[in-house]
């Protein structure tokens, strides 16, 4: 199996509104493997290198105060395709548009609160996961559930 990593992040709104075990076991049933994960209240700072592409935008600093307004669920997915199929799992950025069945379609209403952050491909994966990880903070493993999920 091509193998890759991705960022997902439950941001504050979905810590508070207590979605952790609810996200986490849709990425769990699907068949990906956690490989890191821990609970931070990142600084603005931090949000704001997180946002970096999104400096420009006049939500920016709105979206940073929110990132760094309270705990963040921080974790590395691992599975065949999990960068771009994670993004389909989490819906639309706009949970007015995203489908019933997402994350952000079946528990989010508005685009400032859409509980959930997931890389947009593999440079931000790759950036992201370096972000908010130490290299050791990744934990490799054998998954027993592997050769049946991949064959
Ligand atoms: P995504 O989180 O789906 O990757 P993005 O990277 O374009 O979306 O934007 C990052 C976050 O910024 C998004 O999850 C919510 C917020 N955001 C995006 N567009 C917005 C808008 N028009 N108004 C307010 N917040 C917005
Ligand atoms: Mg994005």
């Amino acid at each position: 199996a091509e193998m890759e990593r991705t960022f997902i992040a439950i941001k504050p709104d979905g810590v508070q509104r207590g979605l952790i075990a609810e996200i986490i076991s849709r990425f769990e049933r699907k068949g990906y493997k956690l490989m890191a994960i821990k609970l931070v209240v990142p600084t603005k700072e931090f949000a704001q290198k997180h946002y970096h592409d999104l400096k420009e935008r006049p939500f920016f600093d709105g979206l940073c105060d929110f990132l760094s307004s309270g705990p963040v669920l921080a974790m590395v997915w691992e599975g065949e395709g999990v960068i771009k199929y994670g993004r389909k799992l989490i819906g639309a950025t706009d949970p007015q548009k995203s489908e019933p069945g997402t994350i952000r379609g079946d528990l989010a209403v508005v685009v400032g609160r859409n509980i959930i952050h997931g890389s947009d491909g593999p440079e931000t994966a790759k950036d992201e996961i370096a972000l908010w990880f130490e290299p050791s903070e990744l934990v490799s493993y054998t998954s027993n559930a592997e050769k049946w999920i991949y064959g």
